[in-house]
């Protein structure tokens, strides 16, 4: 009787079991799949929401209102896109190098530079300077390495050279006395040669007589950031006629009377220039505190020394070419300071332009990431250093846009922009 209630257990419950048990295994690994299913969904899908938040940052980027250093917002509707085969419109514009043979490596550098981050698009016109004749392989490599056309002209030398007029023996005198006090580029002959050539000549060369605007670009900098527009075309349709990245103090002792100058030239013009309320002569002037900085020299004349610097600059030629512009230069030509002294092209087209236009017609780029040593420029938003790829750091060591040797805050007080700085 027990074997046979043994059996008949057996024989009931142990299928009973073993189907109970198989389906727990069974349910056991479904669970297991399912989590595998779950787990590689919810990668799946974490993967498909970086990749859509990513996208949709990059395309929600340009249209934010972005912090950056800028008082021309509007002049900011760029759009990263994706442009292989846009023709983009030019204006009648050159980029514009005077160099030497011998800087062709650094004049490839810059250009390099500049086509990659601008001119690729556009292919302006690379336009050379030089008071010798361009040897074949510059020409050869500069040529190669522009996306536009080039054109290479050798500057008259009555244009370049001392005129017969300058005493040569108080030239050599100054030049020896400004040597051995140390001033920069104090004893150079050329330097001084092309001090006025581009105060002066450059706009009169017969190459540039049919555009409009000019870039000038020098040899061995670099432009950090993509432009985010054609400057040239932000000059012309804004009205602009001087543009600038950096500014900054000029070294007294190059030009102890340049102001006295000036101020004789003022008196003679009054009333046939604009008048000191108009024009920018605030910004050449103020001498206050800015920021939190008052000038780091003590100018010895009412010129705070306050210039644009001219390594980089766009400008309207129509404005150089003007008879206000030539009669600046020549007046101040006719004192021999380029010569006797070493002024230098920046403080004169910064005194030309800021005395003969308003200050509505210069435009500071605070876009345009630029280096030419020892200082550059970087934008200050992390956003538009992003988005302009940009390769520099706005708090490094040789970006002068907002340091106590920039006279770029004395702008955005006195000139244009940045109204929240101004007092009145
Ligand atoms: N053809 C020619 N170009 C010159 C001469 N001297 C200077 N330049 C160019 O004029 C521009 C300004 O000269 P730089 O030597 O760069 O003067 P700088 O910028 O004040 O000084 P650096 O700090 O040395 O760059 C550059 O584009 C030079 O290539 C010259 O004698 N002949
Ligand atoms: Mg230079």
């Amino acid at each position: 009787m027990a074997k046979r209630s043994s059996i008949y257990i057996l024989s009931v419950f142990v299928p009973i079991w073993t189907f109970l048990i198989c389906s727990f295994c069974k349910e056991l690994s479904l669970i297991r799949k399912c989590r595998n299913i779950d787990s590689s969904y919810t990668s799946l899908s974490q993967r498909v929401k970086e990749q859509y938040d990513s996208n949709r940052r990059r395309n929600y980027f340009p249209e934010v209102k972005l912090s950056r250093n800028s008082y021309e917002d509007y002049t900011l509707n760029y759009r990263r896109q994706n442009d292989y085969g846009h023709v983009y419109p030019r204006e009648n514009a050159t980029i514009l190098m005077l160099v030497r043979n011998s800087e062709l490596e650094g004049a490839l550098d810059s250009m390099r530079s500049l086509e990659d981050r601008f001119n690729n698009k556009y292919h302006y016109d690379w336009t050379f300077l030089n008071d010798v004749p361009f040897d074949e392989d510059f020409i050869e490599a500069t040529t190669a390495m522009a996306s536009g056309k080039t054109q290479y002209a050798l500057i008259p030398s009555e244009n370049w050279n001392r005129p017969q007029w300058i005493n040569e023996t108080l030239f050599e005198e100054r030049l020896r006395a400004m040597e051995d006090e140390g001033v920069l580029y104090g004893g150079s002959k050329s330097y001084r040669n092309m001090c006025r050539f581009n105060s002066g000549f450059f706009f009169r060369q017969t190459i540039l007589d049919n555009y409009d605007y000019y870039f000038r670009v020098e040899p061995n900098v670099e432009y950090y950031c993509d432009f985010p527009y054609d400057p040239f075309r932000i000059m012309r349709l804004k009205d602009k006629k001087y543009g600038f990245v950096i500014s900054l103090y000029e070294y007294e002792e190059t030009i102890p009377t340049l102001w006295h100058t000036i101020e004789e030239y003022l008196e003679a013009n009054e009333g046939a220039i604009l008048s000191k309320e108009d024009s920018a002569y605030a910004f050449l002037t103020d001498s206050g505190l800015v920021g939190k900085h008052y000038p780091i020299v003590e100018a010895s004349s009412d010129y705070n020394l306050c210039h644009f610097w001219s390594n980089f600059e766009i400008g309207d030629l129509n404005f150089f070419r003007s008879d206000e512009y030539k009669n600046f230069f020549e007046t101040l030509d006719a004192k021999g300071g380029f010569y006797y002294e070493r002024w230098g092209d920046a403080p004169v087209h910064s005194i030309g332009v800021s005395l003969l236009l308003r200050p509505d017609e210069i435009i500071h780029f605070d876009e345009l990431g630029y280096f030419h040593s020892p200082f550059g420029t970087c934008p200050a938003s992390y956003a538009v250093r992003l988005d302009q790829r940009c390769r520099c750091r706005s708090n490094d060591e040789s970006v002068i846009d907002i340091a106590p040797h920039s006279c770029l805050m004395r702008w955005w007080k006195n000139g244009s922009g940045k109204f929240f700085l101004k007092e009145k």
